[in-house]
């Protein structure tokens, strides 16, 4: 009964949680984003032995968010985290262009994931900084975003160094969970 009222109250007075993950890569650039999100300053990082998590307030959504590593011996290991997920972020190092077919292959598998067929998608086309960067379109084609059926989706460029694009796309992602009732 007592998380039934708190839940109540949290959805009247429109404070409501996400648990959102943030995949892709080794190197694409997504515990920086994390600490981007929530401090408002880049860190300096090191390669993700695990995950991180953090709770970032934006818009009257508290997100959960969890930052794993990208490694490819412990990508298996971001199944454990799909249960309860509203929404992923996913993270593309735009100027690799060399893995871009990897990161395709790897955000086409999450797609096919049962416990994460609800879940929204975000990606952040990352590094937009960098000289050589594939722009929004050119990631869009190069991850096939086309191909993305019965699911909202949006991509959106990003420079996590300079703080670009990162809360743009917060934006459409609290406005789609909110129009969901989540
Ligand atoms: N130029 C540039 N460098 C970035 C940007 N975002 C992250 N980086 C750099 O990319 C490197 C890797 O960043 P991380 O945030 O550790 O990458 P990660 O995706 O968490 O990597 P794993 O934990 O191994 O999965 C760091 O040197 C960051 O400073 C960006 O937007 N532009
Ligand atoms: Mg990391």
């Amino acid at each position: 009964m007592g998380i039934l009222f708190t839940k109540l109250f949290a959805n009247l007075f429109g404070d409501r949680e996400a648990r959102i993950l943030v995949l892709g890569l080794d190197n694409a650039g997504k515990t920086t984003i994390l600490y981007r999100l929530q401090v408002g300053e880049v860190v300096s990082t090191i390669p993700t032995i695990g995950f991180n998590v953090e709770t970032v307030a934006y818009k009257n959504i508290k997100f959960q968010v969890w930052d794993l590593g990208g490694q490819t011996s412990i990508r298996p290991y971001w199944r454990c985290y799909f249960p309860n997920t509203q929404a992923v972020i996913y993270v593309v190092d735009s100027s690799d262009t060399d893995r871009m077919s990897i990161a395709k292959e790897e955000f086409h598998a999450i797609l096919q994931e049962e416990e994460l067929k609800d879940a929204v998608i975000l990606v952040y086309a990352n590094k937009q900084d960098l000289p050589g960067a594939l722009d929004d379109a050119a990631v869009s084609e190069g991850l096939s975003l086309h191909m993305i059926k019965n699911r909202q989706w949006a991509i959106f460029k990003t420079s996590a160094i300079k703080g670009e694009g990162l809360f743009e796309g917060l934006d459409w992602l609290s406005d789609t969970l909110k129009q969901r009732g989540r």
